[in-house]
């Protein structure tokens, strides 16, 4: 520090100084009304299962933050992994290519557009190709038949009669949960965001069918993190893995699926992030509607979730203390976080703690009673190649979710441009909310 910065230190009284830090971060913070608060950070996914490739669009990433390429492939394939998974998996190596948005490693404030080539395409050229009537552009792959037996559980049924198809295939292509590595490849930028302002994102699963943790809040950040990503359901738990695998192994064996649950866990998050002055602005919210967008999830819970239904207030609140180390920036810390680092669907500076359960796969080897709609006859559901169980590659699909969700968040609070204006909202509004209660108020 020079002499003139120490001088200016010294003269002026502490009330100033928190005036100016105050002002300076309302400034930052009046730019961002301009927006609107869901339109910081959007994206959007095209691409059939057995198309050409994905395609993903992600806007509102800040200028100026550096993009690690590998870090998204790294993700991709995270996404592919975990014990259950079908014979797709094996034929793809999923890789997006970054097409927009990103100049010498850094963004530049534009779309990122990025693609992600489907390898099994060239297996299914012919039946999904592009031109009319006519000879086909493409002639690879099998001659397929129409997809006519709807299965249960499926979007088959429902989106063929929505859209008006003959052939489900039209629906199970865009319903299938392959869109989900577009997903991934835009919330890897989310997470690099998120990084950047010291957000870290870790997920590990708790239940496979009948087999499940004895309590998921149990499980620490660093516990999660550390799960080896080669760890075949990265449960956090040896022993309650092993009888997760024998279960997926008996309903490999009787032609079944199995479901389970997973739990999302970021650390380092700030006070402060969504609101519970509007509906539509509260985080708890909006990380619900994320999550349960990801094909298969049927519940979400925060924190304990459905178990605050059955304890009374004095066994769910978290009771708030004096932080003796001093180390937050609110100098209180929360013996318990059943909350999930959520209160009024605003973040409280607790980690943010949130589970989605994933119900079974609905291609069945032995398929259920079904109808085939060319000929309304009863007949066994139709088989296409599935999982059995794909719970560890939604949790994957959960952190890029939930990550997607806190960024957008983190630049509605903070403001969006730049890194560098991200970066001097987030100092201003922590040193205002040290200073804040560094004392007693009043
Ligand atoms: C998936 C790709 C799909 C399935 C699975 C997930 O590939 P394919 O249909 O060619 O085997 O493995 O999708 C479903 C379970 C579903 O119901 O659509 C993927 O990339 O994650």
């Amino acid at each position: 520090m020079n002499g003139r910065a120490r001088c200016k230190k010294i003269a002026v009284p502490k009330a100033t100084r928190i005036r100016r830090v105050r002002s300076r971060y309302r400034a930052e913070a009046r730019r961002k009304f301009v927006y609107n608060f869901r339109l910081m950070l959007r994206f959007l996914t095209a691409g059939e299962s057995h198309g050409r490739a994905l395609v993903v669009i992600l806007e509102g990433l800040p200028a100026g933050l550096a993009i690690d390429v590998d870090q998204v492939t790294r993700e991709l394939r995270r996404r592919q992994g975990g014990y259950g998974r079908g014979r797709r998996m094996a034929i793809e190596s999923d890789q997006a290519e970054i097409l927009s948005g990103v100049r010498a490693g850094q963004t530049i404030g534009s779309p990122v557009a990025m693609m992600i080539e489907n390898r099994d395409w060239t297996n299914w050229q012919y039946t999904m190709r592009v031109g009319g009537p006519g000879p086909p552009e493409g002639e690879g792959g099998a001659r397929r038949a129409p997809v006519t037996r709807p299965r249960p559980g499926h979007a088959d049924l429902a989106g063929g009669a929505k859209y008006d198809r003959a052939d489900l295939r039209d629906i199970l292509e865009r319903a299938s949960a392959r869109e989900t590595a577009a997903r991934v490849a835009a919330g890897a930028l989310a997470r690099q965001l998120l990084a950047h302002a010291g957000i870290r994102l870790a997920s590990h699963v708790f239940r496979i069918a009948g087999v499940a943790l004895s309590n998921h809040l149990r499980v620490s950040f660093e516990s999660a993190a550390a799960l080896a990503e080669d760890a075949p359901l990265r449960c956090v738990d040896a022993d309650v893995e092993r009888r997760m695998i024998e279960e997926i192994d008996r309903a490999k064996e009787a032609g079944d699926t199995l479901g389970g649950a997973f739990e999302v866990i970021a650390t380092g998050v700030p006070i402060g992030l969504g609101s519970y002055v509007q509906w539509d602005r509260k985080l708890d919210g909006r990380l619900a509607q994320a999550l349960m967008s990801i094909p298969a999830i049927k519940a979400v819970g925060i924190g304990a979730g459905p178990a605050v239904a059955t304890l009374p207030g004095s066994r769910v609140h978290d009771e708030i203390v004096p932080d003796d180390a001093g180390a937050r920036v609110t100098r209180l810390a929360r013996p318990t976080n059943n909350a999930g680092g959520l209160e009024g669907g605003v973040t409280n500076g607790e980690d943010l703690r949130v589970t989605a359960s994933m119900k079974p796969i609905s291609t069945l080897m032995k398929p259920l009673r079904s109808v085939d709609l060319a000929t309304m006859t009863p007949s066994p559901a139709a088989i296409e190649r599935s999982d059995v169980c794909a719970v560890p590659a939604a949790a994957v699909v959960g952190e890029a979710m939930v990550s997607l969700v806190l960024a957008d968040a983190l630049l509605e609070r903070f403001g969006g441009d730049s890194i560098s204006a991200l970066d001097r909202a987030m100092a201003a509004s922590d040193a205002a909310i040290r200073a804040r209660f560094s004392q007693p108020a009043g």
